[in-house]
């Protein structure tokens, strides 16, 4: 007998089919649902609100917006640990640093980790990574010997080369990009070659780009810099007027990298129509983290302002996630890696410290997450902080000294201009969130929850 669940599933696929018109699948109910081919674009520091589809008045994000009107966008995705490393180690492994140990940037992920790449090779995936790595030390390029899983590659550990740069294949003898190639676009070449050479695999296949902008040095190809004038544009109104000339020359990079990659997402969108792929490919979209870009006076990330840790989400999927929802639930880096593998029809590994939350994406009902963990810092650092994410709030503390640092209601506040640390009337309030902080780290045996049980954070 059919579980329900697994009759909801095939339902829902069937009746993906039948709207979308493919003649690749049966619609025999016998039939399970095919497995999807997932292209994941991971950029590097493109905050969640850098997208006309977002309310961004400074740029036309064409292909991104035409994604996401076809697929579903997260309004409410928050990066774990605002921070490369950690936020790609999460990703990665679907565990917290806690247990990982990359807390801060160039540390190795730990070869034993049981990876997102090797949970869908296992599953009879083709797996293919292209681009900035970050969890394999602090070698820079590097060639990267933990691969963790990813079958096909053309990456580098670390750094932001975009002219002339440095990757490898499967040896350690550098490969330079193409003289007079923006990195983006000959890491898009490679991509698209790949995605062409799968119409051959029999396999599903699991695709990830990661490209290093829209990240410092802003040396976008000069066509892209010149559709953009700092005095136009519309700055964000918890930039202060001191730093308001910083900001419009950074943002004029800033965008023009955005520009291009979007350019180029549109050419790997492309490559998955030319080859037959459109249908039945999860396409994400999504960053490590945001950039702050002097909001709230603040440069670059680690930080808990929605400017830093609020990352864009889109995922598109037209045989399973219905098209064009905005979706206000919260979702975090932590449960990337087990709602990818809910998505694909693959159990989700034991240990895994996310949730599966890809009903969300399929736009039925169930669990929602209340509350995102935010953490930046070793136990062993000076003034490490963390903080949490509810519908209606952010907070961040400094637990090793019991200090409060920010409390904002985003409903009222959406730009956090009122810090209500310490005001009148929101101590109950701070005592709450800093509890349900406190509950989250138990969850994933942080030292800094306080709790005489966890392990002691003067090992780490
Ligand atoms: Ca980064």
């Amino acid at each position: 007998m059919i579980a329900r669940r697994d009759f909801l599933k095939q339902a829902a696929w069937a009746a993906g089919a039948l709207a979308t018109g493919s003649k690749r699948f049966s619609l025999a109910a016998s039939d399970p649902p095919s497995r999807p081919n997932i292209l994941y674009v991971l950029c590097d520091q493109w905050r969640g609100q850098a997208l006309s589809c977002a309310g961004d008045p400074n740029i036309q994000t064409t292909n991104l917006d035409a994604l996401a009107a076809a697929g579903a966008r997260f309004t409410r995705c928050y990066s774990n640990s605002p921070l490369c490393t950690p936020h790609r180690s999460m990703l990665m492994s679907g565990r917290w640093v806690t247990r990982t140990g990359n807390y801060v940037n160039d540390t190795l992920m730990p070869p034993a980790e049981y990876c997102l790449a090797e949970a869908f090779g296992d599953a009879g995936y083709s797996t293919g990574y292209i681009g900035k790595w970050h969890l394999d030390g602090a070698d820079k390029p590097g060639y990267v010997v933990y691969r963790q899983g990813w079958q096909w590659w053309a990456g580098f550990n670390r750094g932001h080369v975009y002219w002339n740069g440095t990757y490898f294949t499967d040896s350690d003898t550098p490969l330079t990009v193409p003289p007079g190639v923006f990195e983006p676009v000959h890491q898009t070449n490679m991509a698209v070659d790949w995605i062409a050479q799968r119409t051959s695999d029999p396999n599903p296949w699991f695709l990830m780009v990661s490209f290093g902008g829209p990240h410092t040095p802003y040396t976008a190809p000069q066509a892209y810099l010149d559709q953009f004038t700092p005095s136009a544009f519309t700055l964000r109104p918890n930039v202060p007027p001191a730093d308001e000339a910083t900001a419009r020359a950074n943002l004029k990079g800033y965008y023009a990298h955005a520009k291009c990659l979007d350019d180029n997402i549109g050419r790997l969108i492309q490559a998955l129509a030319d080859n037959g792929f459109t249908q039945n490919t999860l396409v994400c979209f999504t960053s490590d983290h945001g950039d702050m870009h002097y909001s709230q006076g603040q440069t670059f990330k680690s930080k808990p302002w929605e400017e830093s840790a609020n990352v864009p989400f889109i995922a598109k999927w037209p045989q399973a996630i219905p098209a064009g929802r905005v979706v206000p639930a919260l979702f975090s880096t932590i449960d990337i890696y087990p709602t990818l593998c809910g998505l694909a029809g693959i159990p989700v590994p034991s240990g895994k410290d996310g949730v599966d939350y890809s009903h969300l994406f399929r736009g039925e009902s169930g669990p929602e997450r209340d509350a995102a963990l935010l953490t930046i810092g070793t136990p062993t650092s000076a003034s490490p902080w963390r903080g949490v994410v509810t519908a209606t709030h952010t907070y961040a503390w400094y637990p090793k000294q019991g200090t409060g640092w920010v409390l904002y209601d985003n409903v009222a506040d959406p730009y956090q201009m009122n810090n209500l640390v310490g005001q009148p009337g929101a101590a109950a309030l701070e005592a709450e969130m800093r509890q349900r902080s406190i509950d989250l780290l138990r969850a994933v045996d942080d030292p800094l929850a306080g709790d005489s049980g966890v392990s002691d954070w003067r090992r780490m």
